[in-house]
């Protein structure tokens, strides 16, 4: 028996606002492996099981690509020509590489100088109309709605509730994969839209009703799942609107992919944190570079910094006692360190430079082998 994976629709067809002539624009997305940790739990002697949801393994490097197989396939049945979205990074990325799979003109927002390198490439590469503003992420989203208004282009945002549709996917995906649903899912929360979506998945694999698509489009729900886990949320300090209560307007953080002061999910965020009874908590910028090094150097695995939040967060809250031991918690890698090579570099020893001579390499690698 062959089996061929071709999507998060499909696979989860009957449990999304999907019919069956909607016409799928996928690449294949969704399907991330589920990692847990060998390494680290033993080095910060700590008995709890954490495993890390990859979703750079998607196939734009983010969990960007689970929400725009669904927005631009939506957009499409519409009958829409072109789609734009602000972003800081990897929502323009995906919206990119989904228009053009679709064959529709796709234009970004993205605050200038201020986005990875490696994610305004795919922008750029997939023939997107890119729009570099002085200004930041909510500039930016402030202006896509507004000229959503008077010009003829689908917001693929996370305001589009099809978004969250797609990324709600990833707890289904998760409970399948542990059998149960984890204590603890952690997350770096920016727009806080993933976090939302997280919750409408793990709400509905309960059974629970949310009130994502207003009832306007029956599927099904349940049968995944009889609880729900504890959601955290983890913001960085300079961008940390849950943390401060209100909206910040200047925002600022390495992590540029969450530097957002104004989220558009916060009414859904707080819901998700309030009824799992959970908790955001904020980690510097140091704290951040200093999680996403160790979980590449101690396993292997190379997030892009906005996703080791995550790390950081469960690092700090385990410390301080208020996760326990005996747990297990999910953290979800929103994206994949290769976006953001210049920080990666940054925080890296150099590369040696030596003779091309048997005896310089020889000097190298004795000086570094195990003692
Ligand atoms: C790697 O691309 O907002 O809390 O415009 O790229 O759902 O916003 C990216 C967000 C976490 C935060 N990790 O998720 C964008 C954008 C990574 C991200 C987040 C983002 P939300």
């Amino acid at each position: 028996m062959s089996y061929h994976y071709t999507g998060l629709i499909n696979r989860y067809r009957d449990r999304l606002p999907i019919g069956p002539d909607t016409p799928v624009i996928t690449l294949n997305e969704g399907n991330t492996p589920l990692i847990e940790l060998r390494n680290l739990p033993g080095k910060i002697r700590r008995k709890v099981r954490i495993l890390c949801k990859f979703e750079g393994l998607n196939p734009t490097g983010s969990f960007k690509d689970r929400g725009m197989t669904m927005a631009v396939t939506k957009a499409v049945e519409a009958g829409a020509r072109a789609i734009i979205c602000a972003s800081t990074g990897n929502t323009s990325a995906a919206a990119a590489a989904y228009a053009a799979r679709a064959g529709i003109s796709c234009f970004v927002l993205i605050p200038e100088g201020k986005i990875a390198l490696g994610k305004l490439s795919q922008a750029m590469m997939h023939g997107s109309t890119v729009i570099q503003i002085r200004g930041n992420f909510d500039d930016g989203m402030r202006l896509v709605q507004e000229v959503a208004q008077t010009v003829p282009v689908n917001i693929v945002n996370s305001i589009n509730p099809y978004r969250l549709q797609g990324q709600k996917t990833l707890a289904f995906e998760v409970i399948e994969a542990l059998g149960d649903v984890p204590d603890y899912h952690a997350l770096p929360v920016g727009n806080a839209g993933n976090v939302s979506a997280h919750w409408i998945g793990y709400s509905e694999a309960a059974g629970m009703k949310t009130e994502s698509m207003n009832g306007s489009f029956q599927y099904r729900t349940g049968g995944l799942s009889t609880r729900r886990p504890i959601m955290l949320g983890y913001q960085a300090s300079g961008a940390a609107p849950f943390l401060r209560g209100k909206m910040v307007d200047q925002p600022e953080t390495v992590a540029t992919a969450i530097r957002i002061g104004h989220p558009v999910s916060w009414k859904l965020a707080w819901a998700a944190k309030n009824e799992s009874g959970g908790w955001f908590n904020e980690c510097s910028d140091e704290e951040i570079l200093r999680a996403q090094k160790l979980l590449a150097d101690t396993e292997g695995i190379f997030c892009e910094p906005a996703s080791a939040a995550s790390i950081a967060g469960i690092l700090k809250d385990l410390e301080l006692g208020v996760i326990g031991e005996g747990v297990t918690i999910v953290c979800t890698l929103t994206g994949h360190g290769l976006k953001d090579p210049d920080i990666a570099i940054s925080q890296s020893s150099k590369p040696f430079l030596v003779d091309a001579t048997r005896a310089a390499i020889e000097q190298v690698i004795t000086a570094n082998l195990p003692k």
